[in-house]
């Protein structure tokens, strides 16, 4: 097939490119290269070494001989080059990451709302558009994320997308599946709420094959391709804003840092190693929906944690202290989460938890480019309100209660 990976620069999408053209796919990489932008914004790097785009695609043809095609194409600001892009190259699928997803810098600055509003609005409704004038029939895989279904303990699991609901008729009870009531709780999260309505029209007024994965956070590293070569190797986020919370326990512990739980740690989240979400994105694009079909919704997870209960594992395996925080988030202190994954299961998903001993391969990752971390980017200081602002713990470790005391002693 000739996939366009949209976004297939960043954390997922770069080792989904490569998963993918190993399995003897066309693949073209459109990308804006925002990301690597916002590093340079935040002075922040990769905890891992990246090359350029061009370069890793250079490395990947001398590795394997096959051939990876980048377009620097920006899909929320430059719709007239994207439709003109999908009417030349018109693609059999195309995997939509192309997307501001930290939830964090979502809420650093009214700015930094109007920004991801813009882009990741703007982004998934320009592609809608372009693909229904160009009459492109791809199968569109869009990266939603858990996170739409809020964190509220309900007491029954979350289903794959729609609930049943019985409603009172004029000829009595009837059941119908809607779309699980959304509730975001960030910036960033809500956007991909409000993909959720672009799709849910756009399948049903033209047509079009989507299937949206609500997926948890990724976790780990490297994938089986990502292996291949050192500069092939994949984005490594630790800071405050786009870190995520067990990549950042697992640099934390390697370079002596505290483990940073917000609150009590009692947020439980929906987890999936990275291995899984490029396989799970493989298994969904061999499994499109018909014309005319609703939008086809997987949960893209393989297993649930809570934040203090990762925090301990971590501490105990390398022996890091844990630190409680003052939340800079407004979210649940503590929350259950059971959810629903069976069709990536029924699919033949074989999951990769966090029992394999690939904690280990990270700390080590992370030990081997500990040069690269800069200590003073680890606090989360993005606060989701004024309030919580006033209470955000910007020094974890001490440092500056140390340096008084020690320039006293
Ligand atoms: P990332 O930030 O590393 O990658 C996103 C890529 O999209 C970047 O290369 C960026 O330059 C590009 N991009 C952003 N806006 C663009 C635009 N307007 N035009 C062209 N390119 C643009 O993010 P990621 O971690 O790889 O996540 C990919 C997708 O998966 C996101 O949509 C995210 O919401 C979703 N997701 C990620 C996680 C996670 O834990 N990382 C979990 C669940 C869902
Ligand atoms: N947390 C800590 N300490 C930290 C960092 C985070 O306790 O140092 C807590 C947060 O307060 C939160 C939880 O850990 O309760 C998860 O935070 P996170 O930053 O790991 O994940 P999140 O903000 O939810 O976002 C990430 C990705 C996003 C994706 C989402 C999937 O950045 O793109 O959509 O995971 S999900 O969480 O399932 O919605």
């Amino acid at each position: 097939m000739r996939i366009a990976v949209l976004g297939g620069d960043g954390f997922v999408g770069w080792p989904t490119c490569l998963h993918l053209s190993d399995l003897d796919h066309d693949i073209h990489i459109v990308d804006n290269l925002s990301r690597r932008w916002i590093d340079t914004e935040l002075g922040v790097q990769s905890l891992t070494p990246m090359d350029s785009i061009q370069e890793r695609c250079r490395i990947w043809r001398e590795v394997t001989g096959r051939r990876l095609n980048f377009h620097l194409i920006d899909l929320a600001k430059e719709y007239e080059r994207l439709k003109g892009w999908l009417a030349e190259h018109r693609p059999d699928a195309i995997i939509h990451f192309a997307e501001q997803r930290a939830a964090p810098y979502s809420m650093k600055t009214d700015r930094h709302k109007v920004y991801t509003v813009n882009n990741n609005v703007s982004a998934t409704h320009n592609l809608l558009a372009a693909m229904v004038e160009t009459g492109v029939d791809a199968h569109l895989v869009h990266l939603g994320t858990m996170g739409v279904y809020g964190y509220g303990t309900v007491g029954a699991a979350i289903p794959e997308g729609y609930l049943p609901v019985k409603v009172d008729t004029t000829d009595g009870e009837a059941e119908q599946e809607i779309l699980y009531p959304t509730r975001p709780g960030s910036v960033y999260h809500m956007t991909k709420s409000l993909d959720q309505i672009l799709f849910q029209f756009y399948a049903q007024n033209d047509g079009l094959r989507i299937t949206d994965l609500h997926q948890g956070i990724v976790w780990g590293t490297h994938t089986e391709q990502t292996r291949r070569h050192e500069q092939l190797i994949n984005r490594f986020d630790y800071d405050g804003d786009y870190g995520t919370v067990l990549n950042r326990f697992l640099i934390q512990a390697a370079i002596g840092y505290p483990l940073t739980v917000h609150g009590t740690g009692g947020q439980t989240r929906a987890f999936i190693h990275i291995q899984d979400s490029v396989r799970c994105i493989e298994l969904a694009l061999a499994d499109a929906p018909h014309a005319g079909e609703r939008v086809k919704i997987f949960n893209q997870m393989t297993e649930t944690h809570r934040v203090r209960d990762l925090a301990e594992l971590v501490a105990r395996k390398t022996g890091a202290r844990v630190a409680y925080l003052p939340n800079p988030r407004k979210e649940a202190e503590e929350n259950d989460l059971v959810v629903k994954n069976d069709q990536f299961l029924a699919l033949g998903l074989d999951p990769t938890t966090l029992a394999e001993g690939l904690l280990d391969e990270i700390v080590e990752v992370a030990r081997r480019y500990a040069h690269r971390i800069d200590r003073s980017r680890v606090p989360a200081v993005s606060a989701w309100t004024r309030d919580l602002a006033s209470r955000v713990e910007r020094d974890p470790e001490g440092t500056r209660l140390r340096s008084v005391s020690g320039g006293t002693a």
